[in-house]
């Protein structure tokens, strides 16, 4: 991170011959946003503030109010604030007051614009709006440069004279008055839809301070040709709160009419993203070194090591689990999905052709002897390493991220997603792993219906007397993950270890500490046959 104080890289951005792009923030999360995607600076817009807050751009929020956004925007990025000041939202005295305070909360420069107070918004009503005498607005620049925390604070004069239709000889001689006050630069403002009325103020003004633009109409400009006609600066004014506009509206429509967030659900970020914007493995971080101690998460591990039955035509002599879907691999969208649910250390248990398999950040063990063990062996593996909390899930199944939720969320030692509407989607004569649940299942269509426990499963045809098919998932507590490892022991020192599978262990714990079930109905697929990854595709 740079140690330039933000004042000053505010200043070297707008004075360096370079064309620098400038968006528009709102509150802290969109200032995160906007600067991890890269820009150097931020513009505390006074539409989008107002917008965010649900007011409009006509000075309804106090400068106070402003001062106390960009406060919040401010702590949320290491990127400098440019604030738009509108024409200051009074006199030279509330000008002081407001660019004092505005330094004081860690904003990098103030823009002010020549017309009145309350000001309206450059494009409404924009023949109608009345300047302010140059005279007194250069007076009021003055007393902000005067006001300033540092002399690097950034003080630019934005003219309104095109705007308000009163031609490019005041635009110029509003804008040298405004040079002669001893701003760091100036904003030149268009409703056109071409540049050019902004490209000739740049050719008449002949570099006599940066000038920086705001090309909202003007919006098809490439930016070659900014920087031919050497723009300092380039503001995008409002693009990320109308984008979030649009999303906001398209959502709250579609949750409204489906009364469910199923179909929303994985394409909105998930909650680790919304975490991770807000800083939370900071104060994680943070937690174990002023609390000691410190929440553990889940570890994952995913087996991947057999070859499966698919043709080698399709899998293109890959692992089964790198089977595209869509552009991205199972594999790839397994270990999205637990991330996206916490699962931290994620290990996949590789053996057919492991050498292909390699996820960034993800663990690869190895199952030499994938072609003659079963899962049981490949589970050993990998319980070799891993202790705590875990997630085990098979390399070929495909879900929707609230399944893995609701097994990471049960505290129970053991705990499995079984679907109970697995008649619908398998032929009679296929075999999978079948349930017997203590209870039957309701009849009732809940997405999540309470969780029930598991009395046998078995890999075998669907005979009348199963309750559901088991998709592949298993959570186990910390005291379920030993319990598994003893059983793996006792397994391997009677030599059958190599030829059991998950749903003999899921046996075992049924025997000692108990399976708790969640039913579900469909949302998910796994990949034994052609038919299913065909599925897997509509998936
Ligand atoms: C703002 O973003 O609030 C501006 C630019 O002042 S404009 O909306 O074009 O007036
Ligand atoms: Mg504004």
């Amino acid at each position: 991170m740079s140690s330039l104080r933000k004042t000053t890289a505010l200043r070297r951005l707008i004075e360096s011959p370079e064309l620098t792009f400038v968006i528009e923030a709102h509150n802290g999360l969109s200032a995160k946003i906007a600067t991890e995607a890269g820009f150097p600076a931020l513009w505390a817009s006074s539409l989008t503030l107002s917008a965010a807050l649900g007011v409009r751009d006509n000075n309804e929020i106090s400068w106070t109010q402003v001062a106390e956004q960009v406060e919040l925007m401010c702590d949320a990025t290491s990127a400098p604030i440019l604030v738009d000041g509108d024409s200051g939202h009074g006199d030279f005295n509330i000008v002081r007051r407001f660019v004092a305070k505005l330094g004081q909360r860690g904003a990098a420069g103030i823009c002010l614009e020549d017309k009145l107070f309350p000001k309206t918004n450059s494009f409404l009503r924009s023949e109608q709006q009345p300047l302010a005498d140059a005279d007194e607005f250069a007076g009021k620049l003055k007393a902000a440069l005067d006001a300033r925390p540092d002399d690097d604070f950034v003080v630019i004069a934005r003219t309104e004279a095109l705007i308000a239709g009163r031609g490019m000889a005041e635009a110029l001689h509003r804008a040298e008055a405004y040079r002669k006050a001893g701003v760091h630069a100036v904003v030149i403002h268009s409703k056109s839809a071409k540049p050019d009325e902004v490209f000739a103020f740049m050719r008449e003004w002949a570099g006599r301070l940066p000038v920086v633009l705001i090309p909202t109409k003007y919006h098809g400009t490439p930016a070659a040709a900014f920087r031919e006609n050497h723009v300092s600066t380039v503001i995008w004014a409002n693009q990320l709160l109308r984008g979030a506009t649009t999303r906001i509206q398209e959502l709250a429509a579609k949750i409204r009419r489906e009364e469910s967030i199923v179909a929303v659900e994985d394409g909105i970020a998930p909650m680790s993203e919304i975490f991770r914007l807000q800083g939370d493995a900071e104060l994680a971080e943070a937690e174990s070194r002023y609390q000691g101690g410190g929440q553990g998460s889940h570890r994952g591990i995913i087996l991947a090591a057999t070859r499966g039955d698919l043709p080698e035509a399709l899998t293109g002599g890959a692992p089964k689990a790198l089977l595209k879907v869509g552009h991205t691999s199972i594999l790839e969208r397994l270990v999205t999905i637990l991330r996206a649910n916490e699962v931290r250390d994620i290990t996949v248990v590789a053996g057919y052709k492991k050498e292909m398999i390699s996820i960034a950040g993800v663990e690869r063990i190895d199952n030499d002897a994938f072609a003659t063990t079963g899962e049981l062996a490949s589970l050993a593996i990998a319980l070799e390493k891993i202790t705590g909390d875990s997630i085990v899930a098979f390399g070929d199944i495909l879900f929707r991220g609230y399944i893995a939720g609701l097994l990471l969320q049960d505290r129970a030692d053991a705990v499995i997603a079984v679907d109970t509407r697995f008649r619908e989607r398998l032929p009679a004569s296929r075999v999978s792993d079948f349930v017997r649940l203590k209870q039957a299942p309701g009849a009732r269509d809940y997405l999540d219906e309470e969780a029930a426990a598991l009395a046998r499963a078995e890999f075998s045809e669907a005979r009348s007397d199963v309750h559901g098919e088991w998709i592949g998932l298993l959570k186990l507590s910390a005291r379920g993950i030993e319990i598994a490892r003893e059983f793996v022991d006792a397994r391997r020192a009677d030599g059958q270890l190599d030829r059991l599978q998950l749903v003999d262990l899921l046996n075992h714990l049924v025997a000692t500490v108990g399976v708790k079930v969640h039913c579900i109905q469909g949302h998910w697929t796994d990949v034994d046959s052609l038919v299913d990854l065909h599925h897997a595709q509509q998936f």
